[in-house]
């Protein structure tokens, strides 16, 4: 699949794309990810991108002209299946589920803004989706195109070492994730020695099973009881799971 990314910054993504599990995935071409840098569509001496609010307040809008010449460089440079996505704190909140349609289909054109937004006339004519990270500001689009493509490069097939690390994760099963232990087995502290559950060290499968699945459901049930309901709406609770939850104090106690 391919993304192509309309960015004033694009210094700003070399780093993530050459780190960690996902770097084979870029590199391979996998996820094949173009930067488009948008001042190279700028005009002038001065290169401009942005200008001052017409009905006046603070901050800038990015032209609509330079985007035009970008995204025209950039359709006419790839087939034209790819939805052109705006990252904007104005979109629908990205989750798993987007990341798994994305990371099965083309890819996409990614559009960061800076600034205070861009002229709405090339929002109307040319986006498709507008997504957000979430309801917190930050500067610009560039993080959440960044969140994207790392969401999306780690479903490819191969990126992670064992494909169980899918099926575990947060909100495949609708669920958070259970704690993780490792070595030692009993950690020193200035408190006192801090041991691993035992359960995790009897090598009983189905009572180390049981155990995390109970102590996802008890964190989810404290600090998400919205993916509770939404995992008993759809029919992901066993009557195990549901004598457990009843058992636990209630929500907000
Ligand atoms: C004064 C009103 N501001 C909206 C809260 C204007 C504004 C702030 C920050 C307009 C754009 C931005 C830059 N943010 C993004 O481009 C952005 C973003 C975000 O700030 N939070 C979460 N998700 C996203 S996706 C793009």
């Amino acid at each position: 699949m391919r993304f192509d990314v309309i960015t004033l910054f694009p210094e700003l993504f070399a780093p993530f794309l050459a780190q960690g599990v996902t770097r084979r995935a870029f590199d391979s071409g996998q996820v094949d990810v173009r930067l488009w840098p948008l001042r190279e569509h700028a005009e002038g001496a001065y290169r401009r991108v942005d200008d001052r609010p017409f009905g006046g307040g603070p901050g800038m809008v990015m032209l609509v002209e330079p985007l035009e010449r970008a995204l025209s460089a950039v359709r006419a440079d790839r087939p034209a299946d790819a939805p052109l996505i705006h990252f904007s704190p104005t979109g629908r909140r990205i989750d798993q589920a987007l990341l798994r349609q994305m990371a099965a289909g083309p890819g996409a054109i990614l559009l960061c803004g800076r600034y205070e937004g861009i002229d709405q006339r090339f929002l109307d004519r040319h986006v498709d989706l507008e997504l957000s990270l979430g309801d917190f500001v930050l500067s610009g689009g560039e993080i959440p195109a960044l969140a994207l493509l790392d969401g999306v490069a780690r479903l490819q097939p191969g990126v992670l070492a064992d494909p169980r690390s899918h099926q575990q994760d947060s909100f495949e099963d609708g669920l958070l994730d259970c704690p993780h232990y490792s070595r030692p087995e009993v950690l020193a502290t200035p408190d006192g020695p801090l041991p691993v559950p035992p359960v995790l060290l009897s090598g009983h499968h189905a009572q180390i099973a049981r155990w995390r699945r109970e102590r996802s459901l008890e964190l989810t049930a404290r600090r998400r009881p919205d993916l509770i309901a939404e995992a008993r709406r759809a029919g992901r609770l066993s009557a195990a799971d549901e004598r457990f939850l009843a058992g636990l104090p209630p929500a907000g106690g």
